[in-house]
């Protein structure tokens, strides 16, 4: 009898832990009894094995993207995972109160940076000129990977030029360099002092090789010595170029993921357990929601490479990586 009910429990845990990491990814965690919305999911593996997934956080049927606080979800096996609780919010920031959108991470000298886009002021969609809104992008520091993270310069990097969606990217040498969009969403790169609490050298228009892409979320990675630059071009589509220095010059390689409906979309890429992985968010139904409208959640799906270093087109599955247990054991 024991070991039929052990039996029973044995398989409901397993069929539980296969349905969580279904796409959706779900964080387990509940905010006002719905599950939390998140967006611009971005991966890394830290020195603990883990693996953590720094978000936005859309509020509930939000309007116009006012976002207010970032979160950390954490897993060991792409099935289970432990919610962190929010790393920041605009409201602990003195120079923001409003658009916390897409955060990045990174650990260097021995601490855990948390870099990511916050502003103020409105933005007319109507009648643009009446636009007050600025965005700047601030780095926190903090001792462990799911923070609190503290805002240790209490400012932006800079105030100038406009900058949205950060990425973070360390070299094998410890430099660090970081990406972001700009003001008529051309990409840029910029090196870190090695304190990571400011800048140095100059803004870097980077050259795209003739395809210029335009529009938000870089993310870049190193894979047998070379560079990738990923992007959502025009908001929607992700799109990949290769280079052999982390400024490039870049060369175009094509599409990683198509668009789906008129929406945006937001990656990162990293291996773990020897799986490539792209996570994104998508845009589902929740009609559980008093909106009853498309909100954003947390996927992921394995990623392939051809011999040459070239990315095999992913599709969106319901399945994502549910047997990477299998895959890694
Ligand atoms: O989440 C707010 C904004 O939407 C991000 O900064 C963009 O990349 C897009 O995902």
């Amino acid at each position: 009898m024991n070991k039929i009910v052990t039996g029973i429990f044995v398989t409901a845990l397993l069929y539980s832990s296969i349905t969580l990491a279904k796409n959706p990814l779900d964080f387990g965690l509940l905010i006002d009894g719905k599950p939390i919305r998140t967006a611009d999911p971005s991966a890394h593996v830290w020195s603990d094995g883990r693996l953590y997934v720094y978000t936005s956080h859309d509020e509930e049927c939000q309007h116009d993207f006012h976002m207010k606080d970032w979160h950390v979800f954490s897993t060991d096996d792409m099935v289970n995972w432990q919610a962190h609780g929010a790393v920041l919010s605009v409201a602990e920031l003195s120079w923001a109160d409003d658009y916390a959108w897409a955060p990045d991470a990174a650990y260097k000298n021995g601490k855990y940076y948390f870099v990511f886009p916050a502003g103020t002021g409105i933005k007319d969609r109507v009648t643009p000129s009446n636009s007050t809104k600025w965005m700047g992008i601030g780095i926190a520091e903090s001792d462990s990977p799911t923070g609190p993270f503290k805002d240790v310069i209490d400012a932006p990097l800079w105030r100038e030029p406009y900058a949205n969606d950060p990425a973070l990217f360390i070299d094998d040498d410890g430099k660090a360099y970081l990406y972001f969009h700009g003001q008529n969403f051309d990409y840029y790169v910029v090196e870190m002092a090695d304190d990571m609490r400011s800048i140095q050298g100059d803004f870097i228009k980077m050259d795209m090789g003739g395809y210029e892409p335009k529009m938000e979320g870089p993310w870049v990675f190193k894979r047998d010595d070379l560079y990738y630059f990923t992007m959502p071009e025009g908001n929607r589509v992700l799109t990949y170029y290769t280079a052999t220095s982390p400024k490039g010059p870049w060369q175009y390689r094509g599409v990683i993921m198509e668009q789906e409906h008129q929406s945006n979309n937001h990656h990162s890429i990293v291996q773990y357990q020897g799986q490539w992985l792209l996570f994104y968010h998508r845009w589902l139904e929740t009609p559980e929601s008093s909106c009853q409208k498309r909100q954003r959640h947390t996927a992921v799906e394995y990623l392939y490479f051809n011999p040459d270093g070239s990315i095999v087109p992913v599709t969106r599955t319901e399945q994502g990586v549910a047997d990477f247990p299998n895959r890694t054991r």
